[in-house]
C-alpha cells in the first residue's frame, strides 16, 4: 500500500465549504467548517419544549427576546452573599437589550463546537457571541461564602423536567492564560440563537462537554454548597471531564476499485490537551474481536498520518476574540477536517480505523478513555476492494 495527499481538497477552505459524507457518518462533516443552526445535532429535554410552545405562551414564558430575563441570586439555602442581586421581583434582572448593551463593551467571540459525553458523534460547531458570566456575577456584588455557581434553563416550571449545571465560581472569574471564559451567548454564527439551539440566551462553556452549556438560560444561583448539583449527574456521567480529543470518519466508500485511489475524510475534536495528528490504519479485515488480541487500544497498528485541513481563510471575518483562537492551529474545543488517499490495496476486504494523536503525543482513547468521561473509543469502518 502507498499513499499520498488527495489532489483534490475535500473541504474548501472557507467556513460554509461543503464536503460529500455517507449519511451515516457525522452529520456536521457534510457541511461546512461552521454547522448551520438548524442542522446541529439534538440534545434536549422538555415536554413540550420550550422552543415549541405557542409564541404568546414563549413571550409570556421569557423565551423571546423582548421578554427574557435573567436573574442572578445568592442561594438562600446557604448563608451566601450578594449585595445587588438581579431579580424579577425587584426589577433589576437583566434583560435581552441591557445584555446586548454589556455585549458591546465586553462581548467575546469564541469558537466551539458542542459534544454530548454520552454521543460519538460531534453535534455542531459555531462561533458563539455573548458576554462573560463574571461581568454579570460582578454586576450582582458578590460579598462572601460562595463557592459555586448554579445555573439553569427554563423547563415549563416543572421540576421533574428542569435541566441544570453548575460551574466553581473560580472557573467563572478566572480564565488561565490562553484558555477562554464562560459565556451567556446571544449569537451563533452571526444570527440570534434560535430556540432549538437554546435561545435566545444560552450558557456556553468552551472546555466542557455538552451539557454543562445550558440552554434557554433564565437563572444564575450563587451558593456556599460545594458540590455540583448537575442534571448529569444522573447516567454515571463524570462531571468534571473536559472534551477529549479524538478523530472521526465522515466519507470511506463502501466499495472501490483495485487500480483507483481511495479517498477517506473525516472529523477530529480537539479537546483539552489539544490536537497534534491525524492517523489511520488500514488492514485486511479479520473476523475476531480486536480487544482479543490483547491491544484493544491498536497501539500497534501501522498508522499513518492524514492531512488536516487549513484553518478557513474567511474565518477571521468572525473576529475570534482570543488571541489563541485567532492564530493557532488546529484550535481547542473544535473540530478539524482531515482526509487521506490511500492506494495500491489488493482486492479484498478491509478495515480502517483513526484515531488522534493530542499535543502531548497521547494517542487516542488515552489518556482518558472511560466512556462515562465522554466517547473516544476508536472508530472501525470496513471497505472492499475489487478487482
Ligand atoms: N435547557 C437544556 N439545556 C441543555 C440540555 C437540555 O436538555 N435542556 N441538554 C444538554 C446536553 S446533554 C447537550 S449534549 C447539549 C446539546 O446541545 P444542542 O442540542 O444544541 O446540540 O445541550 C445541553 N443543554
Ligand atoms: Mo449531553
Amino acid at each position: 500500500m502507498t499513499t499520498s495527499a488527495a489532489r483534490e481538497p475535500f473541504f474548501t477552505g472557507t467556513i460554509d465549504g461543503r464536503i460529500r459524507a455517507r449519511a451515516s457518518q457525522p452529520v456536521i462533516a457534510q457541511h461546512g467548517y461552521l454547522t448551520p443552526q438548524d442542522r446541529w445535532g439534538v440534545v434536549e429535554r422538555g415536554n413540550p419544549l420550550p422552543y415549541t410552545l405557542p409564541p404568546e405562551q414563549r413571550l409570556a414564558v421569557g423565551l423571546e427576546p423582548t421578554t427574557w430575563q435573567l436573574e442572578v441570586v445568592a442561594d438562600a439555602e446557604t448563608d451566601a452573599e450578594v449585595a445587588a442581586p438581579l431579580t424579577k421581583a425587584a426589577g433589576t434582572a437583566l434583560d435581552f437589550e441591557r445584555l446586548l448593551r454589556i455585549g458591546v463593551d465586553h462581548g467575546v467571540r469564541i469558537l466551539k463546537g458542542v459534544t454530548c459525553n454520552n454521543i460519538g458523534e460531534p453535534l455542531g460547531m459555531g462561533v458563539w457571541e455573548g458576554v462573560p458570566l463574571r461581568v454579570l456575577v460582578w454586576m450582582a456584588r458578590p460579598v462572601r461564602n460562595i463557592r459555586r455557581v448554579f445555573y439553569y434553563g427554563y423547563h415549563n416550571d416543572d421540576p421533574t423536567q428542569i435541566f441544570q449545571s453548575s460551574l466553581p465560581l473560580g472557573r467563572v472569574l478566572e480564565d488561565p492564560p490562553g484558555e477562554l471564559p464562560v459565556i451567556v451567548a446571544y449569537k451563533l454564527n452571526g444570527e440570534r440563537i434560535s430556540g432549538e439551539r437554546g435561545g435566545p440566551v444560552r450558557m456556553v462553556v468552551p472546555e466542557a462537554y455538552g451539557f454543562k452549556s445550558v440552554k434557554w438560560l433564565q437563572r444564575v444561583v450563587l451558593t456556599n454548597k460545594y458540590a455540583a448539583n448537575d442534571t448529569y449527574h444522573e447516567g454515571n456521567n463524570d462531571l468534571d471531564s473536559p472534551m477529549k480529543t479524538f478523530a472521526r470518519f465522515a466519507q470511506v466508500p463502501a466499495t472501490v476499485q483495485a487500480d483507483a485511489p481511495l479517498d477517506i475524510s473525516g472529523i477530529a475534536q480537539a479537546g483539552v490537551s489539544g490536537l497534534a495528528r491525524v492517523e489511520y490504519w488500514v488492514r485486511p479485515a479479520v473476523t475476531e474481536e480486536t480487544d482479543a488480541d490483547g491491544d484493544p487500544y491498536c497501539l500497534t497498528g501501522d498508522w499513518r498520518a492524514a492531512e488536516i485541513a487549513e484553518r478557513p481563510a474567511d474565518l477571521g471575518a468572525f473576529e475570534l476574540t482570543s488571541e489563541v483562537q485567532a492564530t493557532e492551529w488546529p484550535l481547542r474545543y473544535t473540530f478539524v477536517h482531515w482526509q487521506a488517499r490511500l492506494s495500491g490495496l489488493a482486492a479484498g476486504e478491509y478495515e480502517l480505523r483513526c484515531r488522534s494523536i493530542d499535543r502531548n503525543g497521547v494517542a487516542q482513547p488515552m489518556p482518558r478513555p472511560f466512556p462515562k468521561s465522554g466517547r473516544a473509543d476508536i472508530q472501525v469502518v470496513r471497505f472492499k476492494v475489487i478487482a
